[in-house]
């Protein structure tokens, strides 16, 4: 008829899945890795139009962006969680508009779990005690099972899944062996610069360290910075053992070399999998609501070059 100029109904602009991702920041490699991802995933060419908010690591951000996806009517809202607590009045104004709520990489507290439609994303506890069970069985080879062991705990963000993941396994392990000791324990916030702070701080008070247990890659370079320049070796026959979460490229480089003795992948590929329960919903299908990622873990005596190589990211 000509009346309408603007986009005609039934156009393929209309028929783009609407979808409003609020991620917590860029604090990391990860991070990076896992906001390209979903942008790719979740692109026009796959039937998406993506809405992104960057919250700069402040929650109060993340719960503005989630009301404005709601004032927008989005069909889809998409969140990484900071932390675990705090989501419950503004997942209730979705659950009242409709809109279904679909958590990536960190989870929210039990109590508000119906409040959300599926989960996509890591098991952190499960990574927590593959890395303890690791440095046990590391120990033991070592003869080192019954010598103390000074241990330096880098935390990540407090109160997010990750950091309760990673640490709740490793402070149970040293309530178990008496002759663990955490010697520092100090939130590097998931940067390198913070945990090169912290660490370099710690080494003014002691150099009798054992183990340094970082909860992902950045802090485990900027740990390996300040001990490095304090003059001791990260080296795990004859130096300071380090272990890390992520398993980054760089992380993985470091690996290799042996400064990281142990990296526990978090694989950061959510995309695919959030595009998938999302198709399904389309389709009026079930989807399940916890959906772990695939994950491994390089120990620096068996990986590979080509390992590295010929990884997706
Ligand atoms: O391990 C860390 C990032 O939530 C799994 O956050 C993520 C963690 C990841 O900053 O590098």
């Amino acid at each position: 008829s000509g009346e309408d100029t603007h986009a005609l109904p039934g156009s393929a602009e209309d028929n783009l899945i609407v979808v409003g991702f609020s991620q917590v920041g860029a604090e990391s490699e990860w991070r990076v890795t896992n906001t390209e991802n979903i942008k790719s995933v979740l692109s026009e060419e796959n039937g998406y139009m993506l809405i992104f908010d960057d919250a700069r690591q402040e929650q109060e951000n993340q719960i503005r962006a989630i009301r404005m996806f709601i004032q927008q009517d989005v069909d889809y809202i998409v969140f990484s969680p900071k932390v675990e607590t705090g989501w419950n009045a503004i997942l209730l104004e979705a659950k009242e508009a409709g809109i279904p709520v679909i958590v990536i990489d960190r989870y929210i507290e039990r109590q508000d779990e119906d409040l959300y439609t599926a989960y996509v994303g890591s098991d952190f506890y499960k990574e927590g005690e593959l890395a303890v069970k690791w440095l046990e069985d590391f120990l033991e080879e070592q003869g080192r099972a019954n010598e103390p062991i000074r241990i330096v705990h880098i935390q990540g963000t407090i109160g997010s899944t990750p950091q309760l993941g990673r640490t709740v396994p490793l402070e149970n392990a040293v309530k178990r062996h008496p002759n663990w000791v955490i010697a520092a324990q100090e939130c590097g916030d998931f940067t390198k610069a913070k945990s090169y702070e912290v660490m370099s701080s710690i080494l003014k008070r002691t150099t009798d360290i054992d183990v340094v247990y970082c909860e992902n890659d950045g802090e485990a370079l900027g740990a390996i910075a300040a001990l490095e320049e304090a003059g001791l070796k990260c080296n795990p026959e004859d130096g300071v053992i380090v272990i890390s979460f992520d398993a980054t490229r760089l992380g993985l480089e470091y690996t290799l070399a042996g400064k990281i003795a142990l990296n526990v992948e978090c694989n950061p590929l959510q995309g695919p999998y959030v595009d998938k329960v999302i198709k399904k919903l389309e389709r009026g299908e079930p989807v399940d609501r916890i959906n772990y990622v695939d994950e491994t873990y390089f120990d620096y005596r068996t990986i590979t070059r080509e390992m590295i190589d010929s990884r997706g990211y």
